[in-house]
């Protein structure tokens, strides 16, 4: 809680209008932590954080099934984030990071019911195969998070009152430039909004009302398959930036520069390995 508090102290005077919650509290053995009890002092906890919170703020927080804790996590799905999220107030919403699910969950699914109660706050994109949450964005399920943002634009074209999700990355870069996945990361968020915006929806509607399930994933196929790389190449270009950032970053020599300017590291750490 003092943390929490502190770090919302720092935030105001950073201009800072959210923040998030996500604790890895839990157990590695049945009976090792009372599961009832657990969530109501994480609860009591959320709740002293809550009360801190400024005006206009919001809070959010993150589930997540399992870590460092294998047997139980107090947060660990959306239920009982929607849960936590409604015994706290009009300011809590839940925060859902792609990675933090169990495999093969219908993570788009989650999103559609977090839009429909009202509670959804924002994202912590990445992508993973089994258990890692820490790859870049769209590098193993494309297809999944074009289906999250064909939620996203479905609301956004309704129009749903308090509709305004807060999009991050959320990644751990072990094996590539930071920067450079940063870079493609962003890409491949934008494509699958730009995509999402590529949907027929009249044309959808009328496929689920007839219950046409091939033509009704085609609709959506159909837009997932276009090649949206031009328009998202002139966006760029239009917004002052490169068409193709990675080559230009390599050609700018910037990692180079960066790397003889910054201080020595006698440890190793997380980074390119
Ligand atoms: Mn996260």
């Amino acid at each position: 809680v003092q943390h929490n508090l502190h770090c919302i102290a720092l935030g105001t005077k950073l201009g800072a209008r959210s923040h998030t919650v996500w604790i890895g509290d839990g157990g590695n053995f049945p009976g090792q932590v009372h599961l009832r009890r657990a969530l109501e002092r994480y609860l009591d906890s959320l709740r002293e954080i809550y009360a801190a919170l400024p005006g206009g703020w919001r809070l959010f927080i993150e589930h997540k099934l399992y870590e460092p804790a294998f047997y139980s996590t107090v947060l660990n799905d959306w239920g009982t984030s929607y849960h936590c999220v409604r015994e706290l107030g009009e300011q809590a919403f839940s925060l859902v990071d792609l990675g933090h699910h169990a495999p093969n969950v219908n993570i788009e699914m989650i999103v559609a019911r977090l839009i429909q109660f009202g509670t959804l706050g924002g994202f912590h994109f990445n992508d993973s195969k089994y258990g890692d949450d820490d790859l870049d964005a769209g590098s193993i399920k494309p297809f999944q998070l074009f289906l999250i943002f064909n939620e996203l634009v479905d609301a956004e074209r309704d129009g749903l009152p308090g509709f305004a999700p807060a999009y991050m990355l959320d990644q751990s870069h072990n094996v590539t430039d930071p920067l450079e996945s940063l870079m493609v990361s962003a890409a491949e968020v934008t494509r699958a909004y730009v995509q999402a915006h590529l949907v027929d929806r009249a044309e959808l509607a009328e496929h689920q009302e007839r219950n046409d399930a091939l033509m009704a994933r085609e609709t959506l196929k159909q837009a997932f398959r276009t090649d949206v790389e031009p328009i998202l190449a002139m966006a760029r270009s239009r917004a002052g930036g490169a068409i193709d950032p990675v080559s230009t970053y390599r050609a700018s020599g910037y990692r180079e520069t960066a790397a003889r300017a910054r201080p020595a590291s006698s440890r190793a750490g997380a980074g390119i390995v």
